[in-house]
């Protein structure tokens, strides 16, 4: 009977935090401005050989942000946007499916501290998910918020922030409990329609400690890491206060590091357990906290800061490979040391070390750190520094690892994780075939019985979709195609994706740029894979624009086609002095307008085809779009497909599909552009204004 008296909704300690005795390597999957490395689709060509070595990889926040490029940290959308500048929706779910078939599970970056809005300091997005709208308003913002001191901006009505500000987004009420909920949903979507296994939460001491609790309980987060960038005792504090849901990043761990590497004195790499005991140093020389520590030798941030690591980076890798705590592998220092590393993560899964497992620290002086450490296969000796040393029972023989700054004895044979996996080859390969081209499909390591799924409408073959067919199959391609096939054994998937693009025809690319307001002259610059940019439009600053305007839909346009050999091109907008982002990639007609620019960046800007790129369209007579006080309403029309509301630079700010209005009552009073489009294919477009 007294045990029924039990609260139901006890937790088991750390249920919901990150898993006891756990022997995976994570990768932090980014770098600071990483936009080439970490592309959903670059990470994913690569799923078979990190899956080799990581558990874990944590990716930037997939969802899209209040500025293009993006690393993620200005969030707007959570749930009905995951188009990014590391790929669109599509890749990401496509990347996330394709780890998860190897195993490896996608760390999610979750910036819930603050959010920012689609056009104003405060228009947060209303978003459904599981038939709930979630519709948000300045109720849900900080009062203390610095738009409190904007007047022009809808003010703030939300309770005191319970942490720290972050200044250029909105930092949320998270006492709020319809914040909370939002976050819930956030998190629900995150895990179990996106697929991603856990979360980093970016910059927790924006808010208390307890309502990290309250998320993960509700999401039950299998892994959940804070960014607490702190000291000892204020980490363990902020752990506790979440009810140990969640483990954190141990910074003093990496500054330990950072000291013991730039002093040379390798004494920093311990710290006493208890007063007494020596333990390699940070969140780890606890055993109360080890399993909810996620060491790290650098990150995005610390990379380009004066807290970069300076020192012998794989002796730093090895010491951390070689303790308690679950290892995040840097980016950067994955990609410059990779053999190194890859043998490093290789003796740690060989010996079978843990978050948890026992250190031993044999001897601690300025020139070396050596310990032992027992694993669930038996046990290494490792050597930090440059003393020497040579273990009781072990000989040179026994070395696995070493250089002049580390060393690691083991006797366990080290296992090589290198897995030949079956990958699908496609002869030709991409390229360009003017007329069409055949293209066989072949496996390479694969099983006798194995069969090859592909598609050809950039979807993701999978057992569920796509074509299934035998390898030395021919197709025949004649238009423009995106080619991608895996390997199925089985009845499973057991290869990365390979994606092909085959070019047909040349498409010219034409590249229209509203004429901005406050530069007197405008200079295309451009290039691409095949035309250096003195083919194109001339070296630096390129070609002065100004007797190559049109005039469309009432504006002045700057408008430039490229030669019929290049439909894929790169272009630069510039005045000489100012310029913008390198706008990439670009294939047919695109236009385009400068967003406001920001102190010391380069000007984004906006792709406004959507708007003005239907310019030609036949246009719908007599219909007209009116404000009724809360809606903008289509007259002269009844057959309405969709209405788009823009706001002056360009964002979509509220659509309707299959009705004659639009609600704004969200938006805030001014001028908007419009676009209607009729069942029959006609449109209508232009300004109107709420007031
Ligand atoms: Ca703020
Ligand atoms: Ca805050």
């Amino acid at each position: 009977m007294l045990m029924l008296l039990i609260s139901p909704q006890a937790k088991a300690e750390g249920e919901y935090a990150w898993p006891a005795n756990y022997s995976g390597v994570m990768l932090q999957g980014f770098s600071w401005d990483a936009y080439d490395d970490s592309q959903w689709t670059t990470l994913a060509s690569q799923a078979g050989e990190l899956s080799d070595y990581f558990d874990l990889i944590w990716v930037p926040n997939s969802g899209k942000c209040s500025s293009n490029p993006s690393m993620g940290y200005n969030p707007v959308y959570w749930m009905s946007n995951h188009n990014s500048s590391f790929g669109t929706e599509d890749e990401l779910r496509e990347m996330i499916k394709t780890f998860s078939s190897f195993g490896t599970g996608i760390i999610e970056d979750v910036v819930v501290n603050h959010r920012d809005g689609v056009s104003t300091w405060t228009d947060f997005p209303t978003e459904t998910y599981k038939g709930v709208t979630y519709e948000w308003g300045p109720w849900a913002i900080c009062k203390n918020d610095e738009v409190s001191k904007q007047p022009d901006q809808e003010q703030p009505t939300g309770a005191y922030d319970t942490g720290d500000n972050f200044d250029g987004c909105r930092d949320l009420d998270h006492t709020n409990a319809k914040v909370q909920e939002g976050i819930k949903a956030y998190l629900d979507f995150l895990k179990n329609d996106l697929g991603y296994i856990g979360w980093r939460y970016d910059m927790v001491k924006g808010f208390g400690s307890k309502f990290i609790k309250i998320y993960n309980e509700s999401a039950k987060a299998s892994y959940s890491v804070g960014e607490y960038w702190d000291g000892y005792d204020n980490i363990v504090k902020w752990i506790e206060g979440t009810g140990r849901t969640s483990a954190a990043f141990d910074f003093p761990f990496k500054f330990q590091v950072n000291d013991a590497f730039a002093g040379m004195d390798f004494s920093k790499l311990v710290w006493k357990r208890n007063g007494s005991l020596d333990q390699p140093a940070g969140l780890i020389h606890m055993d109360t906290y080890q399993r909810y520590a996620v060491t790290f030798i650098d990150n995005h941030d610390t990379y380009r800061e004066s807290t970069k690591f300076t020192g012998d980076v794989v002796a730093a890798n090895a010491y951390m490979l070689c303790s308690p705590g679950t290892p995040c592998v840097f980016m950067k220092h994955w990609l410059g040391k990779k053999a190194d590393i890859k043998k490093l993560i290789a003796i740690r899964k060989s010996v079978g070390i843990t978050n948890q497992s026992k250190v031993t620290v044999l001897s601690t002086s300025r020139s070396m750190y050596v310990a032992k450490v027992t694993g669930t296969n038996g046990e290494l000796v490792i050597k930090v520094g440059r003393g020497t040393y040579t273990p009781s029972g072990y000989t040179s023989a026994d070395r696995v690892a070493y250089s002049g700054a580390y060393t690691i004895w083991t006797k366990v044979a080290i296992k090589d994780l290198d897995t030949v996996r079956p990958e699908v080859t496609l002869t030709p390969d991409s390229g360009i075939y003017i007329g069409g081209t055949d293209v066989t499909l072949s496996t390479k390591n694969a099983s006798k019985d194995a069969q090859i799924i592909y598609t050809t409408d950039k979807t993701t073959p999978s057992l569920t979709n796509g074509t299934k067919v035998n390898p030395g199959t021919t197709i025949k391609i004649s238009k423009k195609t995106t080619l991608k096939a895996v390997v199925c054994e089985n009845n499973k998937v057991v290869s990365t994706i390979k994606t092909a693009t085959y070019t047909t025809e040349y498409l010219p690319v034409t590249i229209y740029l509203l004429k901005p307001k406050t530069w007197s002259t405008v200079n295309f610059y451009a290039w691409s894979d095949t035309f250096e940019a003195a083919q194109l439009l001339d070296n630096w600053p390129g070609k002065n624009m100004a007797t190559s305007t049109v005039v469309e839909s009432g504006k002045t346009w700057y408008k430039w086609t490229t030669p019929k050999e290049c439909d894929v091109v790169n272009i630069i907008f510039n005045n000489g002095t100012d310029q913008t982002v390198d706008i990439t990639n670009i294939e047919g007609t695109h236009y385009f307008i400068l967003n406001e620019p920001e102190e010391g960046k380069a000007i984004t800007v906006t792709d406004v085809t959507d708007i003005y790129g239907g310019v030609t369209d036949v246009a719908a007579e007599n219909v007209t779009v009116r404000y009724n006080g809360s809606a903008f309403v289509v007259e002269g029309a009844e057959d309405v497909v969709s209405i788009n509301v823009y706001n002056m630079s360009g964002s979509e700010v509220a659509v309707s599909y299959r009705n004659n209005s639009v609600d704004v009552q969200g938006l805030q009073n001014g001028f908007y552009l419009y676009r209607v489009i009729l069942s029959n294919g006609k449109v209508a477009q232009g300004k109107i204004v709420k007031r």
